[in-house]
């Protein structure tokens, strides 16, 4: 985490420490395993950290460590206040936080507090009698007339959200899988435990949390109402105060239902709750009405820059974004938006270069900066995620041939982002020693970090120095975000202005050369901060781009 520098030119900011930061994520089941098991862990994380060092990022977002039955890897928690054992120990924990701010990363913990693991304490004595002190921390409802689920919620994970107890009669919530009741933060008494935990964290010396489906715990259940609830702000509100409010830390609320105006409430300076969200608009965009990220829409540049001009309109002023294209729920970025097969450095670089110079923090998924791609899974066995295994089944039943299933599971299921990260061109890319727990994509033999460090020319190296001019330059942090050439199908061009830099930001989408007109306003001189073709000083109202060719410059 760096230090904050007075700028003279935009000395009215209210600068965070965050708003100059490169977050990182960690998928640590995929990430390194220190013991042969096959299974990332701890440790393994702690030997990777001069790699993380050597990329130049600030945070580390953990994704859950915790205590598990792994029924959706980790994201069903049965202990907040311990690791799992595959993970390692709460001391390794210790170690890798100490390990960390010795090369001046913090770590951000995953905060899964809409549901538990039905293995919790706490669902164990709820489901044991109706008196129970711990029955009110879920959510129960009574049947219907006919012994029918309460109303037609559906789970996220396929079928209905709720499911029987036949011990008490009554039916609890669970928008993920029937292994996740959904905790009931309408009772104070759940809420002060989490706060009591949090603070337990926040002690220890974490430098954030990542909030899992946080708009969901306002959910008003009998009005079929789950993300925004009435009382979301509210209990934000109340987090804030009673946890990490008078402590400089990074939270992100992962958001599927916000929207520019709600952001403002989640992220505006003076509102009490978090420094920012996770908007997906430029993921679900390209997701079929009826049959969402299964069956998927072709790649659309214009609707692409429009969702993220209006973003960075929506929140120049107050609020904050985060800018990512991947996450350990979604496919590979150079897979989705980008062309693995014909130019896969060029345009993982194009990819890196126009998400890391809009106006927020961005965060870089494990492997998204060596160019990690998407699955070619064949058969349904090589899945292990809860989500595509369940979706199979469902659709299956309703007809759907599993190789159209598999072609959108490869295309578009979380399994894409969670193979083992590659290392080394060693048997599964040097993540393990033993077997691991899911196949690794076979590429690692040419995709891999250690033949990314050793290439200064490569999509590692270009993350780095992306990460290094956000420490360089306040126009990157703070400047104004202005799209050109909208409407163009093939390029990416956008503007940052503070004081008097102006950042020229031109990204080729296309897989051709191709010749460009500019607006002759940005015509200019200036200095070539980054590019993946031969540097650019000089723009003209004429451009010649190759092939997903981008670059920045600066005029002083
Ligand atoms: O991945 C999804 C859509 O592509 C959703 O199915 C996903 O569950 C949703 O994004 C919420 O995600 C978060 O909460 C889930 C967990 O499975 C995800 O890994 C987590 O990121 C339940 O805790
Ligand atoms: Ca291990």
């Amino acid at each position: 985490m760096s230090e904050l520098q007075p700028v003279s030119s935009a000395q009215n900011i209210d600068r965070k420490w965050w708003h100059r930061s490169t977050v990182y994520q960690i998928y640590p089941r995929s990430f390194a395993d220190s013991n042969g098991d096959g299974i990332g862990d701890v440790p393994g994380i702690i030997e990777r950290l001069d790699y993380l060092q050597t990329l130049g990022i600030d945070v580390i977002w953990l994704s859950p460590i915790f205590a598990s039955p792994m029924d959706d890897n980790g994201y069903d928690i049965s202990d907040y206040q311990d690791i799992a054992p595959e993970f390692g120990t709460l001391a390794d924990f210790d170690r890798l936080l100490a390990e960390a701010r010795k090369r001046g990363i913090g770590i951000m913990l995953d905060l899964v507090v809409n549901h538990t693991s039905d293995a919790h304490p706490w669902f164990v004595e709820a489901r044991k009698s109706r008196d129970n002190p711990f029955h009110d921390f879920y959510v129960w409802r009574d049947p219907g007339s006919n012994g029918e689920p309460p109303n037609d919620l559906q789970s996220s994970f396929g079928g209905s959200a709720w499911e029987f107890d036949p011990h008490l009669g009554l039916y609890y919530l669970h928008i993920f899988s029937r292994r996740q009741p959904d905790l009931n933060w309408e009772n104070p008494a759940v809420r002060a435990e989490i706060y009591k935990m949090m603070n337990w964290w926040l002690d220890r010396g974490i430098a954030g949390f990542r909030m899992d489906v946080i708009d969901l715990i306002g959910k008003q259940v009998d009005l079929g109402i789950t993300s925004d609830g009435a009382h979301l702000h509210d209990y934000l509100q109340e987090m804030h105060r009673e946890t990490f409010g008078a402590r400089e830390v990074l939270t992100v609320g992962e958001t599927w239902s916000v929207n520019p105006s709600s952001a403002l409430l989640y992220s505006g300076r003076d509102r009490g709750e978090l420094s920012m969200v996770f908007q997906f608009e430029h993921v679900t965009q390209r997701w079929d009405p009826v049959y969402g990220k299964w069956r998927s829409k072709p790649f659309d540049l214009p609707a692409l820059k429009a969702v993220f001009s209006k973003w960075q309109h929506a929140l120049a002023d107050d609020g904050w974004n985060s800018l990512f294209w991947g996450n350990h729920d979604l496919p590979r970025a150079l897979s989705r938006y980008g062309d693995e097969k014909g130019y896969p450095v060029q345009s993982a670089k194009t990819l890196a270069t126009v998400l890391h110079l809009m106006k927020g923090t961005p965060y870089i998924y494990q492997g998204e900066e060596i160019g990690m791609t998407n699955v070619s899974f064949q058969s349904i066995d090589q899945y292990k995620d809860i989500e595509t295994l369940n979706m199979y089944r469902l659709h299956q039943q309703a007809g759907l041939s599993p190789e159209d299933f598999i072609r959108g599971a490869n295309e578009n299921g979380r399994d894409n982002a969670r193979t083992p990260m590659q290392w080394s061109a060693d048997p599964y890319g040097g993540f393990t020693t033993g077997t691991p727990w899911i196949e690794a994509n076979p590429n690692f033999a040419s995709i891999n970090a250690a033949a990314g460090l050793a290439d200064q020319s490569s999509v590692f190296h270009h993350y780095r120095k992306l990460a290094a001019l956000r420490k360089q330059h306040d126009v990157i942090v703070y400047g104004r975000f202005q799209l050109f050439l909208d409407q163009h199908p093939d390029v990416f061009v956008y503007t940052r202005t503070l004081g008097g830099q102006t950042l020229l930001v031109v990204a080729s989408f296309s897989a051709r050369p191709l010749s460009l007109e500019l607006p002759d306003e940005l015509a200019t001189t200036g200095r070539s901060l980054i590019f993946n073709y031969e540097p650019v000083e000089r723009v003209g109202s004429t451009l010649q781009l190759q092939p997903y060719e981008s670059f920045a410059i600066l005029r002083e």
